[in-house]
């Protein structure tokens, strides 16, 4: 074996040990949520797609009909958590300095600073990246990708692993879509290309398109 071969397959030897040891944290994050009947989704996307906005929308609905605790990642500051901290659900920020996803060590650390015996539905806001946090498990029940439509159409095909395994994508920005060349056809048929399953719901936080179909799918996944 040459010596640029060996440096590979000890990249790929690494990488697996250090996503099997995350696995295992997950599980852990996983049961302890499942036996308080909390549901938790995992909400990724490029960064500025509109994460955090979504989530203001969707507490100022709904904090009134659920518990939420929120958990968001951020290599710096802790804007987002203030944008959130003005609702009744409990908010935590994590930075990860150099790191580029959360992982779910981090999660586990925190969870008992965010999670209460009534909550409902615990939402993690993963770091900017349309890439690295999709292949992270954080013990979520499932991953909600966000796509602006100011992105383009093709990034479901470009950037493939995040889209496969997301149950859920929304088409962000609507209120845009006037004013860009994008195509609402092609950017459906990419996403189905890579995912045949997923529901899309085309939102918009600024004159709320679609945001009653995102809530029906938040109160669709709920158990208790
Ligand atoms: N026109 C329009 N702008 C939006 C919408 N949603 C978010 N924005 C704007 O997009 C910008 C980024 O929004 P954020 O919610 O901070 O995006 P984010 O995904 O949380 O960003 P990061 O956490 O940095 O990855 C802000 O200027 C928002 O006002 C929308 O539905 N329509
Ligand atoms: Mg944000």
């Amino acid at each position: 074996m040459s010596n640029s071969e060996q440096k590979v397959t000890r990249i790929v030897k690494l990488e697996k040990k250090v996503l099997s040891k995350n696995d295992e944290i997950a599980l852990r994050v996983r049961n302890y949520l499942n036996e308080r009947k909390i549901a938790a989704i995992n909400i990724i996307s490029s960064p500025g797609s509109g994460k955090t906005t979504l989530l203001e929308k969707t507490l100022s609905k709904l904090q009134d009909e659920l518990s939420i605790s929120i958990m968001v990642g951020d290599q710096k500051t802790d804007n987002d958590a203030r944008r959130l901290s003005k609702f009744k659900s409990e908010v935590y920020q994590i930075n990860t300095h150099n790191s580029c996803h959360l992982n779910a060590e981090q999660v586990e650390k925190n969870l008992e600073k965010i999670i209460r015996k009534q909550t409902d539905l615990f939402i993690i806001e993963n770091i900017g990246n349309l890439v690295c946090p999709s292949s992270f498990d954080l013990g979520e029940d499932l991953k909600v990708a966000l796509l602006s439509c100011t992105e383009g159409e093709d990034k479901p095909i470009k950037y493939p692993s995040l889209f496969f395994r997301a149950k859920c994508v929304l088409i962000t920005k609507s209120d845009l879509i006037p004013h860009l060349d994008w195509d609402e056809q092609k950017c459906r048929e990419y996403i189905k290309r890579i995912n045949n399953t997923c529901q899309i719901i085309k939102i918009s936080s600024k004159n709320n398109e679609g945001m009653d179909e995102w809530y029906s799918f938040l109160r669709s996944i709920l158990k208790k």
